[in-house]
């Protein structure tokens, strides 16, 4: 057995001198949270990077969420998917909204637009997607639908830093797109997160959330809203600079590692890799890899066990499905079976720019050799 751990994912991270440099000016401001130079550099750089018209920064991906849909004052149900990070369903219950599940697609994972009108009632509000594993919802589809029922679109883009879709940012599509920059993110600072929109959305929306994310308070003497605290500070803002820098090189060695990974696991029988999705510039944010027993001959949780044995960390996200948690117990899996069935097969594997060539052949070498 090699003795080197390899991990889900390791952060990017600039050099010390780089990040040292860029804080330097904090000590000269003393200025350390709040809306300072730093926050408001890295807003403006993302909103050229990402090609949206508002960015609003917070604390993380989880307050992205949270706030949208508050700033949104919603009431009622929302269309979530069961397959996601149990955050997504949290900020809708923690908004005193019901989450209503809708299945998923078995090539992408993401929300089949097929099985939402049925969902829809009286009572709802809004669809909550997530574009999971950086795999693009049926943008479209998912629109026309909002449309036609009045209802408000907030993507989950967790996943999607970066991502293009028909050459457009992600970060564009439906009213609002919330963003991780977690440390185990394509892109991140440290922790934090954003709400992305248009120029429509940010007179009213936009101009909302920036009170929200710091208590509701509009300025020294009125608070209009009743907020948290969800402002991205000064050190985590450097880190997003810095790391803003090398994104792209980033996206571009974690595309040799999606290659290298598809290179020797492709064509394996009962070995689901990843949807090549038309019309989608990827960040390879994961690689995710379903597990058919009877065709490959071992289960997920067999590779699972027997990767940890060589010490090689993979994860089951999303296992279980949100609507198995105990904490969501008044739910029934089975009545999102694709989901149920995704959360029992899939594997993301070890992802990362800095993952070496052989580190990723002696994964897929393990793996193999649980096949038949
Ligand atoms: N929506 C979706 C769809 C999401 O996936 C997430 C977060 C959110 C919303 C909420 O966004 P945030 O509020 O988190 O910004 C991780 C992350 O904490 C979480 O951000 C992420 N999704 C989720 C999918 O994964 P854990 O509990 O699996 O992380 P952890 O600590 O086990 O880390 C995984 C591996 O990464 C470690 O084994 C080693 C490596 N690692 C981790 C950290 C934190 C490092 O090498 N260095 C580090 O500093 O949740």
């Amino acid at each position: 057995m090699d003795d080197k751990k390899i991990f889900v994912t390791r952060p990017s991270m600039p050099s010390f001198e780089e990040y040292t440099e860029e804080i330097k000016s904090i000590w000269e401001s003393q200025w350390l949270t709040n809306n300072g130079a730093e926050h408001e550099k890295l807003k403006k750089e993302l909103q050229d990077y990402l090609g949206v018209e508002h960015v609003e920064l917070l604390t993380n991906g989880h307050m992205a969420l949270e706030l949208s849909l508050q700033a949104l004052g919603l009431k009622g149900e929302v269309i979530t998917t069961p397959f996601t990070f149990v955050s997504t369903t949290n900020a809708i219950v923690r908004n005193g909204l019901k989450p209503v599940f809708c299945d998923i697609r078995p090539d992408d994972y993401t929300m089949d637009p097929d099985k939402i009108e049925s969902l829809i009632t009286e009572n709802t509000c809004a669809i909550m997607p997530v574009h999971v594993y950086g795999n693009v919802c049926q943008i479209e589809k998912i629109g026309e639908i909002a449309r036609k029922h009045h209802l408000a679109v907030i993507y989950d883009a967790a996943h999607t830093f970066g991502i293009r879709y028909k050459g457009r940012g992600i970060a564009g599509y439906g009213d609002a797109s919330c963003f991780s920059f977690h440390a185990t993110k394509v892109f991140n600072t440290i922790e934090g997160g954003a709400v992305c929109c248009n120029a429509e959305m940010a007179e009213t929306f936009g101009k909302k959330l920036a009170c929200l994310k710091d208590f509701g308070i509009v300025d020294e003497e009125t608070v209009s809203w009743i907020g948290p605290n969800a402002k991205m500070n000064e050190f985590c803002a450097a880190m997003g600079l810095c790391n803003l820098r090398h994104v792209n090189d980033e996206i571009a060695r974690r595309k040799l590692v999606n290659d290298r990974y598809r290179k020797n696991l492709e064509g394996i029988e009962g070995i689901q890799l990843n949807a090549v999705q038309k019309d989608v510039t990827p960040n390879y944010a994961y690689f995710p890899v379903v597990f058919d027993k009877e065709k490959f001959g071992a289960d997920r949780d067999e590779v699972f066990a027997k990767l940890k044995e060589n010490n090689i960390f993979a994860r089951k996200y999303f296992y279980p499905a949100v609507n198995a948690m105990d904490c969501y117990k008044e739910y029934d899996p089975m009545e999102t079976p694709v989901a149920y069935c995704m959360s029992h097969s899939v594997l993301t594997l070890p992802m990362y720019a800095s993952l070496g060539m052989d580190e990723i052949d002696r994964i897929c070498e393990v793996i193999r050799a649980c096949g038949k």
